[in-house]
């Protein structure tokens, strides 16, 4: 089981050390993210599987243009909709999605009355601890899932992911999922939930069962989702299920991977398409 190390004295003195990241670098908001789970993962919110996971995720948002796209916006206003007409929504967190954007998550779960439950790929009650924990300094008030409360099962699924709290994921009707593995999502779909997504891979297991998929990076996503749910939440009832059910995941995910293809077939006429600086010779 891969789980993020025990933090050792040395490794609290690097805890402290970030790298300085110059504001001038190009990739200077991509480097941020990615010193922050680094540092996430030294504190034992991250696990080490989760630095992969998002290496992957950031390979896809660099082909759709690391920017919020109108399919990940159409996707967006559907769960927005959903959350707003459900009556037991969750979201469930693990260590990437609170490590990314645990602000962002206790705002959302404020304004849609969701409840945060913690459930994690590669469990274990020390690295639950450590979620809590992070989710109370970001504001929240109840964090479900964590330890011995966790005591109901999600039939098929396997090992310790199988355990969610009665609280949460059982009586839900609608579950947010940013960043899950596909059994998982593939499970709480069989178990009558609608599931709203949040996957930079259009093609991941997750993207493909869930109701709503948003391709679209967490960091972008769920500040977006929050504002969204604002604009909406004055909408009457009928006008919210006319949003959710009138989306059509199948072609929003579709125009997803075409703008993918797209993006890419006009950057394949370039070949090469950043420029150098010129810089005057001295
Ligand atoms: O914290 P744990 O123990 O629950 O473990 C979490 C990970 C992420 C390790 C676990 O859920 C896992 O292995 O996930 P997968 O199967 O690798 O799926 C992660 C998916 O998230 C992939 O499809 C990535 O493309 C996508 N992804 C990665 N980073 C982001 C992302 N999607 C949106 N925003 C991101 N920042």
């Amino acid at each position: 089981m891969s789980s993020s190390p025990k933090s050792t004295s040395k490794e609290q003195d690097s805890l402290t050390k970030r790298t300085e990241i110059p504001q001038s670098h190009p990739r200077a908001k991509s480097l941020r993210i990615r010193e922050k789970l680094i540092q996430h993962f030294k504190s034992g919110v991250v696990a080490s599987a989760g630095l992969i996971a998002h290496g992957r995720g950031e390979a896809f948002d660099y082909l759709l243009g690391e920017k919020t796209t109108q399919p990940a916006l159409k996707a967006i206003e559907a769960a927005a909709a959903t959350l707003l007409t459900a009556k037991h929504p969750v979201i469930s967190v693990n260590g990437n999605a609170v490590a990314l954007a645990s602000k962002e998550i206790v705002e959302l779960s404020k304004i849609t009355k969701a409840k945060i439950e913690v459930n994690l790929f590669h469990r274990s009650f020390e690295r639950e601890m450590t979620i809590k924990k992070v989710l109370e300094e970001a504001g929240a008030t109840e964090v479900l899932g964590i330890g011995e409360a966790a005591s109901a099962r999600i039939p098929e699924v396997g090992s310790e992911r199988r355990r969610v709290d009665p609280k949460g994921i059982p009586i839900a009707d609608v579950v947010l999922v940013p960043l899950e593995d596909g059994d998982r999502t593939e499970a709480l779909v069989r178990m009558g939930k609608k599931v709203i997504a949040i996957d930079l891979n259009p093609l991941s297991r997750t993207a493909q069962f869930a109701a709503i998929t948003i391709v679209d990076n967490v960091v972008r996503a769920i500040p977006t989702l929050t504002e969204i749910v604002g604009k909406l939440k004055t909408k009457n009832k009928k006008k919210l299920e006319d949003i959710a059910s009138t989306f059509d995941n199948k072609k929003n995910l579709g125009k997803a991977i075409d703008l993918i293809h797209r993006r890419l077939s006009k950057l394949a006429e370039k070949g090469v398409y950043l420029p150098i600086l010129e810089v005057d010779e001295p």
